[in-house]
């Protein structure tokens, strides 16, 4: 039977109550720049017989009863530069991924809150990620308001693998992957994205960001004119 593949990338998960937000059911996912936010019954789910490769993906705030609330792997997986944190069962607070005995899992340059080092790998960490606002402006875990973007503070910043040659060019938002020469952790860049690649911000560029308002032509403002300033001779 020919292997399945299917890639997701840039998509958030938000506030599911079924089994599983997203389920490999026994194909590969490529998952990049996606974010799980508030999910009720867990995460990711990559069973026996799966593959999972994860590239700068956020867990944050999902719940599980009995099972890992992030991701529960039985396959195959390897994970980079995403986030793990706040995920939780009906006992336990922490990254939230459960790992079958037999099952193979690689995981660098990622947060795991209460990192155990038993999964090894190198440039983990176990750092308060600090988003601008997890559950948004509504207060609400799983909504579409809910803000995993790194603020100016997030420790996240610039700590990716520093060699991130085969990646995504682009983030969650759609700028560049890249900021600040070494990339971060998470579906988020923190920065202002270089998105057509010619080294140089522009005014276009700032123009482009979600939530910037441009005065349109005609209605800008002028000056007043100023006069000029007197001096008084000694
Ligand atoms: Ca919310
Ligand atoms: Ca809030
Ligand atoms: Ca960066």
């Amino acid at each position: 039977m020919a292997a399945r593949f299917t890639q997701v990338t840039n998509c958030e998960f938000l506030g599911n109550n079924g089994s599983y937000a997203l389920d490999a059911a026994g194909s590969t996912v490529f998952l990049f720049n996606s974010v799980f936010s508030g999910n009720r019954n867990g995460g990711f789910s990559n069973a026996w017989g799966s593959g999972a490769l994860v590239l700068n993906c956020t867990f944050a705030n999902n719940h599980a009863t009995n099972s890992a609330a992030a991701l529960s792997n039985g396959g195959a997986a390897r994970l980079e530069n995403s986030v793990f944190w706040n995920n939780s069962t009906d006992c336990c607070v922490g990254a939230g991924i459960g790992i079958d005995p037999e099952a193979a899992v690689e995981v660098n340059y990622s947060v795991l809150q209460n990192w155990t080092h038993l999964l090894g790998g190198v440039g983990n960490v176990d750092l308060d990620p600090l988003f601008v606002d997890a559950d948004g402006p509504d207060n609400i875990l799983g909504t579409e308001d809910d803000n995993l973007r790194l603020s100016a503070f997030s420790p996240l910043i610039n700590l990716g693998d520093p060699d991130p040659a085969a990646w995504p060019f682009l983030d969650g938002d759609g700028q560049a992957r890249i900021i600040y020469d070494r990339i971060d952790m998470g579906a988020y860049e923190y920065g202002i994205g270089d998105i057509d690649f010619n080294h140089c911000i522009s005014m276009h560029l700032w123009c482009s960001l979600k939530g910037c308002k441009t005065l349109a032509v005609g209605s800008a403002q002028r000056r007043p004119r100023t006069t000029r300033p007197t001096f008084l001779r000694p």
